[in-house]
C-alpha cells in the first residue's frame, strides 16, 4: 500500500532527523504508524475545500467557472448585500421628503457601514507599493543545486510582484530618497514561494530584534508626525550613527540606488543567504539578485524632489503604462552560490551577516530564470492591498540559514498580516491562494470563506478515511534540512565578524566613479544640513571620516564644520565595478521623449519622430503651448501635453521642432514676475525652465529647425555634453537616442548639481 508505506517512510525519516541512529538511550525504537489509523480512503475523498470567494475573476485574471449568479458583480440590478434588488440608491428613506430619516433604512446602513470600514491597516512598513502579474521561466541552469521544480526548464509558473518604499504612507510620494522593497509570489506547482527583497543588497541592522528601532528612527516623529517619506530628520541620523552596524546601508541610500529612475530599473536583492537543495540532499548557499534588463538606473535628487510635488505617482504609473503599453519589463533571476561549510564564509566574508554583500567579481551571479511583468492589477485593494509576503511561505529544495534577521523575519510577515489583514484567514484572499490544491485542516476564524466538509479536521482520523494523508520526500514533502545545531549555551549575542561596520562601505564608496561619488556627497550634505541637533551632524561625520576622508571632507565643508579624523584604519579593500551604475548602454524601452512644437512649426518632423520613437518602443509626448491639435499643414498631430501641465521631469530626452513663443494665455505673457531672459527672447518661461531643469539633469536634449534659439536661450551651450542640433529631426532623435541608451550626459555631473 503506497499511502502506508510513505507515512511509515516520513515516520522514520523524522526520527532518524530527530535522533539520528535512534541512539537516545532509553528511548523507543522507530514508532510504527497507529495501526488502526485507517490508510485508505474509506470512500471518496471529501471534497476539497471550497476556497472561492465572491471574485469574478481569479488573481491571473482567468474566469473561475463560478456561475455568475453567485459572484460579486453578477446580475444585472444594483442589489443589497443579500442580494434584494434595488429600486432607489440616491435618497434616504425619510420619514416626508423634508422629514428625518429612518433608522429602518437597511441599504442605507448597510452602504455606510462598509464605507465606515473600507479602509484596513496600512503595511507598517512598506505601505505605499505598485504591483503587477507576470510569468517566471525556468532555465533549469540551478538544477544540480536545487530540486525546486519550478526553476527547471521551461516551468513557467504565474508571479505577483510588489515594489514598495519602506518609510512613507500609503500615500507618499514615489520618488523620495528611500530603500524600495522587491516581493515576489512565485505561484508554483509545489504551493507558493516568496522571495521578499529590497533594491539594496545589505540591511541597517544585523538582528531582527532591532527592526522596530530603526523603523521608529525612520519613520516621523512622534509629536507633530512630520517629515513624511523622508530620512533627512534628526531621529534617523541619530540611530545610524549611533548604531554603526546601519553605515553600509546607509551609504547605499545615500547613493543613487536611494533614487531609482523606475521599478523597471531596479536591481533587487534577497538580501540574506539561503539554502539550495538538491535532489541527492546535498545543499549549496545562495544569494538571490534580479537583473534588470533595461539597466540600473537613478534619477538626480532635484529631479526627485520636483516629481515628488509635481507627480507623487510617477514610479506606480510608470509601471502601469509600461505594462499596458506592451514595454513588458523584465529581470533575469541569478544567484551567487557558495559552499555550505560549516562556518559558513567566503572569502572571509560572513554568509550570515545582512550587512554584507559577496562581491560579484568573487562570485559571479549566474543567471537561472527570466522574470516578464505582463499584466496589472485589475483592482488595486483586492490584489497590491491585500496580497500577503512570507519569507517561511518556501518550496522543496529552498530552505533558510542561521541569519538573525531572516530569522527574526520568519516570525514578523505572519504575525504582521493578522492584523493588517484582520485574521489568520488571509490565505484565502484570491490573490495569496496558491495555484496548488489545499488541504491544511485550518478551521474557523475570521473572515473564514471556505466552507470546509468532513468530520475530522485533525490527525489521525479514522472519520473521514485518515485524510489528508502525509506526504515524504516522493510525493513532494517539504523537509527542512537537519542542519546540525551547534549550541553550547544561550546567548544574546552575535559572531564577532558581525563588529565589522565599515570595510564593506569603504568597498563600496571606492567602488564608485567620480560622478557616482559626488552624488553621495550631496546627499549626505543635504540629509545632515536637515538635522537640526549639531551632536548628530558631528557623530555622522566621524562615520563618514571612518569610511573615508575624502567623503568626511567634503560633507564637512557643506555642513560647515571641521573633518573629524578616522577612529579606524581599515585594510584597503578591492573595488567592485559591479557596483557602479554607470558606464554601459541599455535598451530604452518605455522611455519618454518630448517633442515640443507649436502650430507654424515642422510638423512633417514632428509625425516623423513620433513614429520613430514608437517604433523603437519609447513613448513620444508632444507639447505645445496649448491643447488640441498642430494641423497648419492640414494633418493634424495631437497634442499630449501643453505647457500648462508639462514638467521636465516627466521627460527621459526633450526634442524641439521650435521655440514657442509664449500664447496669449500662457502666464508667461500675464505675469508680471515673468524672468528678465524670457521676456527678452519672447520665448515660454515655462519651455525656458523644462530645458535648464533637464539640461542640469543631465537630460539629452535635440534640436532642428529654430529648436536651437530656445535652448540658446535658455542658457545652454549648442556644443554642450548630451546636446544635439542636427538638420533635420530624424537626424536629432538619431542622436538623441544613442545618447539615452547612457541614461544621462554623465560628463554634466562633474560639478554637484
Ligand atoms: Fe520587511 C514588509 C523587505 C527586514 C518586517 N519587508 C516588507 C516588504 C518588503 C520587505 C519588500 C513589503 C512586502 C509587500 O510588498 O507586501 N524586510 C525586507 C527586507 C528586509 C526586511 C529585504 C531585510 C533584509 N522586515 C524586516 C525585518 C522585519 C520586517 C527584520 C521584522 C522583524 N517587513 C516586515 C513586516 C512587513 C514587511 C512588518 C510589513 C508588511 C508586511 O510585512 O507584510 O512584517
Amino acid at each position: 500500500n503506497p499511502v502506508k508505506a510513505a507515512t511509515g517512510k516520513v515516520a522514520k525519516k523524522v526520527q532518524e532527523a530527530v535522533h539520528p541512529g535512534n541512539e537516545i538511550p532509553g528511548a523507543p525504537g522507530p514508532v510504527p504508524p497507529p495501526l488502526d489509523e485507517p490508510t485508505e480512503p474509506a470512500g471518496p475523498l471529501s471534497p476539497k475545500p471550497d476556497q472561492r470567494g465572491p471574485d469574478t475573476y481569479s488573481p491571473t485574471g482567468q474566469e473561475t467557472g463560478v456561475p455568475q449568479d453567485k459572484v460579486a458583480q453578477g446580475g444585472e440590478y444594483l442589489t443589497t448585500a443579500q442580494g434584494a434588488r434595488l429600486y432607489e440608491t440616491d435618497h434616504s428613506l425619510k420619514a416626508g421628503a423634508r422629514g428625518p430619516v429612518l433608522l429602518q433604512d437597511h441599504h442605507l446602513r448597510e452602504k455606510i457601514t462598509h464605507f465606515d470600514h473600507e479602509r484596513i491597516p496600512e503595511r507598517v512598513v512598506h505601505a505605499r507599493g505598485a504591483a503587477a502579474h507576470g510569468v517566471f521561466q525556468g532555465y533549469g541552469t540551478a538544477g544540480q543545486i536545487t530540486k525546486a521544480a519550478f526553476l527547471g526548464k521551461d516551468v513557467e509558473t504565474p508571479v505577483f510582484v510588489r515594489f514598495s518604499t519602506v518609510l512613507g504612507s500609503r500615500g507618499s510620494a514615489d520618488t523620495v530618497r528611500d530603500t524600495r522593497g522587491f516581493a515576489t509570489k512565485f505561484y508554483t506547482d509545489e504551493g507558493v514561494f516568496d522571495l521578499v527583497g529590497n533594491n539594496i543588497p545589505v540591511f541597517f541592522i544585523q538582528d531582527a530584534i532591532k527592526f522596530p528601532d530603526v523603523i521608529h528612527a525612520g519613520k516621523p516623529h512622534p509629536d507633530r508626525e512630520i517629515p513624511q517619506a523622508q530620512s533627512a530628520h534628526d531621529s534617523f541620523w541619530d540611530f545610524v550613527t549611533l548604531h554603526t552596524e546601519a553605515t553600509h546601508h546607509t551609504l547605499w541610500n545615500m547613493s543613487d540606488r536611494g533614487i531609482p529612475r523606475s521599478y523597471r530599473m531596479m536591481e533587487g536583492f534577497g538580501v540574506h543567504t539561503f539554502r539550495f537543495v538538491n535532489a541527492d540532499g546535498a545543499t549549496t548557499l545562495v544569494k538571490f539578485h534580479w537583473k534588470p534588463k533595461l539597466g540600473v538606473h537613478s534619477l538626480v535628487w532635484e529631479e526627485a524632489q520636483i516629481t515628488a510635488g509635481v507627480d507623487p505617482d510617477f514610479h506606480r504609473r510608470d509601471l502601469a503604462d509600461a505594462i499596458e503599453a506592451g514595454a513588458c519589463p523584465q529581470w533575469e533571476l541569478g544567484v551567487q552560490t557558495f559552499p555550505d561549510t560549516d562556518d559558513q564564509l567566503f572569502e572571509g566574508i560572513d554568509l550570515l551577516d545582512p550587512t554584507k554583500i559577496v562581491p560579484e567579481e568573487l562570485a559571479p551571479v549566474q543567471p537561472i530564470g527570466l522574470l516578464t511583468l505582463n499584466a496589472n492589477p485589475s483592482n488595486y485593494f483586492a490584489e497590491t492591498e491585500q496580497v500577503a509576503f512570507h519569507l517561511g511561505h518556501l518550496v522543496p529544495g529552498i530552505d533558510v540559514t542561521n541569519d538573525p534577521l531572516l530569522q527574526g523575519r520568519l516570525f514578523s510577515y505572519l504575525d504582521t498580516q493578522i492584523s493588517r489583514l484582520g485574521g489568520p484567514n488571509f490565505g484565502q484572499l484570491p490573490i495569496n491562494r496558491p495555484h496548488t490544491p489545499v488541504n491544511d485542516m485550518l478551521r474557523d476564524g475570521m473572515h473564514q470563506t471556505a466552507v470546509h466538509r468532513g468530520a475530522a479536521p485533525y490527525r489521525p482520523n479514522s472519520l473521514d478515511g485518515g485524510c489528508p494523508f502525509l506526504a515524504d520526500e516522493d510525493t513532494g514533502a517539504y523537509i527542512e534540512v537537519p542542519e546540525p545545531v551547534h549550541a553550547d549555551r544561550k546567548v544574546r549575542d552575535a559572531a564577532a565578524s558581525f563588529d565589522d561596520h565599515y570595510s564593506q562601505a569603504r568597498l563600496f564608496w571606492l567602488s564608485m566613479t567620480p560622478t557616482e561619488r559626488e552624488h553621495i556627497v550631496a546627499a549626505y550634505t543635504f540629509e545632515l544640513s536637515k538635522c537640526w541637533e549639531q551632536t548628530i551632524k558631528e557623530r555622522a561625520l566621524q562615520v563618514l571620516a571612518n569610511i573615508d576622508s575624502e567623503l568626511c571632507g567634503e560633507v564637512a565643508t557643506g555642513l560647515g564644520l571641521p573633518a573629524p579624523a578616522p577612529t579606524i584604519k581599515l585594510a584597503e579593500p578591492d573595488p567592485s565595478p559591479a557596483l557602479s551604475q554607470l558606464g554601459a548602454t541599455w535598451p530604452l524601452d518605455g522611455r519618454i521623449v518630448g517633442i515640443v512644437a507649436s502650430g507654424d512649426q515642422d510638423l512633417a518632423g514632428v509625425r516623423s519622430i513620433r513614429q520613430a520613437v514608437l517604433d523603437a518602443g519609447m513613448v513620444p509626448l508632444v507639447i505645445a503651448p496649448a491643447g488640441g491639435v498642430l494641423d497648419a499643414d492640414g494633418d493634424p498631430v495631437t497634442v499630449q501635453r501643453t505647457f500648462a501641465n508639462a514638467r521636465s521631469t516627466e521627460f527621459d530626452a526633450i526634442l524641439l521642432a521650435g521655440a514657442p513663443t509664449p500664447g496669449a494665455d500662457a502666464y508667461g505673457a500675464r505675469d508680471a514676475k515673468v524672468d528678465d531672459v524670457a521676456v527678452a527672447s519672447g520665448i515660454d518661461p515655462r519651455l525656458l525652465l523644462m530645458l535648464t531643469e533637464a539640461f542640469r539633469h543631465g537630460k539629452a536634449l535635440g534640436a532642428w529647425s529654430d529648436g536651437a534659439d530656445a535652448l540658446e536661450a535658455a542658457g545652454i551651450a549648442l556644443d554642450a555634453s548630451g546636446v544635439v542640433t542636427a538638420d533635420s529631426a530624424d537626424a536629432a532623435l538619431e542622436r538623441v537616442t544613442e545618447l539615452m541608451a547612457g541614461h544621462r550626459a554623465w560628463d554634466r555631473f562633474t560639478q554637484p548639481v
